[in-house]
């Protein structure tokens, strides 16, 4: 067996696995360091491996992520809008996650959560039966709309960001986010993502 030197070119890739926010075993005992061995080193790495693959030849290269999103929505290019969506989504999922994070928001988004939902516990009574309301994988976020805030729940790898929301914060509710953690309990994992895990202080920034 002879060994022969690749001749491919590094650092040629358009995207790139982004480095967790926190150290894999911040968020235990919510959300294991095994998730993130999968979620994030296995889900999230290949949908950035292969939106590698699949953007070369497209004239897309030079966007910013969020632009070959959108232009792969409208282009109907369908297998690298499911790779570079889902490549978004997770970089915007990982920061909505903080060791210190969970409980009853603080800031303007404080407010703006109350404005639009009555109350805190109305917001997050709406925003875990979305989750659990969303049939098969996808996505719970709280968005701004034209200066409401909203929850809306996108299938697959769909984003908000395609039809002209602002997202605030995500909750993925692919079965690969909790089933190692939470087996099938979804209602569970959506109650301990906002209990425990969902970083304010981001969505304040995002607002
Ligand atoms: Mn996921």
């Amino acid at each position: 067996m002879t060994l022969v030197a690749t001749t491919k070119e590094e650092n040629m890739d358009i995207f790139t696995l982004p480095t967790l926010p926190f150290a894999k075993d911040a968020l235990e005992p919510h959300m294991s360091a095994e998730t993130f061995d999968f979620h994030h080193a296995k889900h999230h790495n290949a949908y950035v491996g292969k939106a590698n693959e699949l953007i070369i030849g497209t004239g897309l290269e030079n966007l910013s992520l969020e632009e070959i999103v959108k232009a792969a929505k409208t282009k109907e290019m369908g297998a690298l809008f499911n790779n570079v969506g889902q490549h978004y989504n997770h970089s915007f999922f990982w920061n909505c996650l903080s060791p210190n994070g969970g409980g009853i928001p603080t800031g303007a988004i404080a407010d703006k959560i109350n404005t639009a939902f009555g109350s805190f516990d109305s917001f997050k009574t709406e925003f875990i039966n979305a989750g659990i309301g969303q049939f098969g994988s996808g996505w719970v976020w709280l968005v701004d709309n034209n200066g409401t805030l909203e929850i809306v729940k996108t299938a697959n790898a769909d984003t908000p960001i395609t039809d002209g929301m602002k997202p605030l914060l995500v909750c993925d509710v692919w079965e690969h986010a909790y089933y190692i953690d939470f087996q099938n309990r979804r209602p569970d994992f959506l109650a301990s993502f906002l209990d425990n895990l969902v970083n304010w202080e981001f969505a304040n920034s995002n607002l």
